[in-house]
């Protein structure tokens, strides 16, 4: 029996690989972290190893504090997570004030948590007070058609769920709180953190401009098929609007995205409308 013959483990590596064979996760690109049950760390903690020193997050987040994440390494690969988890992905214990982490688990010599840890880290405390402790996944990727839209469209919630939702008729069944956009921000620190966490008390997903993408969920499938449904839509909508030359002929109306909403019974964001 090994660490990785549990099952939150190796479902957790198997999001890894489907995201690198997504072709999401050039070189170190992208992370994902996601906060075990309590069951899940008693079923891990005989794998784990004397914990390593405090280190501070530079954000604080008391509502999460204690609690236990499985996270991807900074500067690791995800082509090389399954390859060797030991030493590209680990788990961290967040300290009893909720502002540092050290390792339990993994993140073998001398490796530490994403440098995006700061930003999921404050987005689980939100999205977790949200969802009244169902969401436990956050994940963070670059995929490139919604990459590309960030420098075509202006940079708002509006502009980017109404293209989205209008590319694929599913879209607004997947998302119909829509989605938050953060402008160009200087990645890895507190103050794109901040931010992201802002937009993810409203939206379970979070475009970075020329950047990439934050997805949020209750579990693995469903954000993982979040951040594959964006993307596709954003496939689409480059797609269309290449082959158009800018124009489109017809599209999704509002009255139309309405009746989707009816039919599936989700609630969409009445302010994207109209
Ligand atoms: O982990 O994607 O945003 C590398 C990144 C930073
Ligand atoms: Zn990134």
């Amino acid at each position: 029996m090994a660490i990785t013959d549990i099952k939150i483990v190796r479902d957790y590596i198997r999001m890894c690989s489907d995201g690198w064979e997504q072709g999401w996760h050039e070189r170190n690109g992208g992370n994902l972290t996601y906060r075990m049950r309590p069951e899940e760390v008693e079923a891990c903690r005989p794998f784990f190893t004397g914990p390593g020193a405090w280190t501070e997050m530079g954000v604080t987040g008391a509502s999460l504090a204690g609690e236990y994440f499985l996270t991807t390494g900074s500067g690791k690969y995800f082509r090389n997570v399954a390859l060797n988890p030991e030493h590209n992905i680990g788990i961290v214990e967040i300290n009893g004030r909720g502002d540092a982490w050290r390792i339990v688990w993994g993140l073998a010599d001398g490796a530490k948590p994403t440098s995006e840890f700061p930003s999921h880290y404050m987005n689980h405390c939100v999205r977790a007070a949200a969802t009244n402790g169902a969401y436990r996944v956050i994940y963070h990727a670059h995929p490139a058609n919604l990459i590309a839209m960030t420098y075509v469209l202006p940079l708002t919630a509006r502009d980017f769920t109404r293209a989205l939702w209008q590319s694929a008729t599913e879209c607004p069944v997947v998302f119909p709180g829509g989605v938050g956009v953060v402008p160009w921000m200087v990645p890895g620190g507190a103050d794109i953190a901040m931010a992201t966490s802002e937009l993810m008390k409203e939206f379970d997903a979070a475009v970075w401009a020329h950047h990439g993408l934050f997805c949020s969920g209750p579990d693995f499938d469903t954000t993982f098929g979040l951040m594959h449904t964006i993307e596709k839509a954003a496939q689409i909508w480059v797609l269309a609007q290449s082959a158009g030359q800018g124009r489109l002929r017809q599209t999704i109306e509002d009255d139309n995205l309405r009746a989707i909403a009816k039919e599936f019974g989700v609630t969409l964001n009445e302010k994207f409308l109209g």
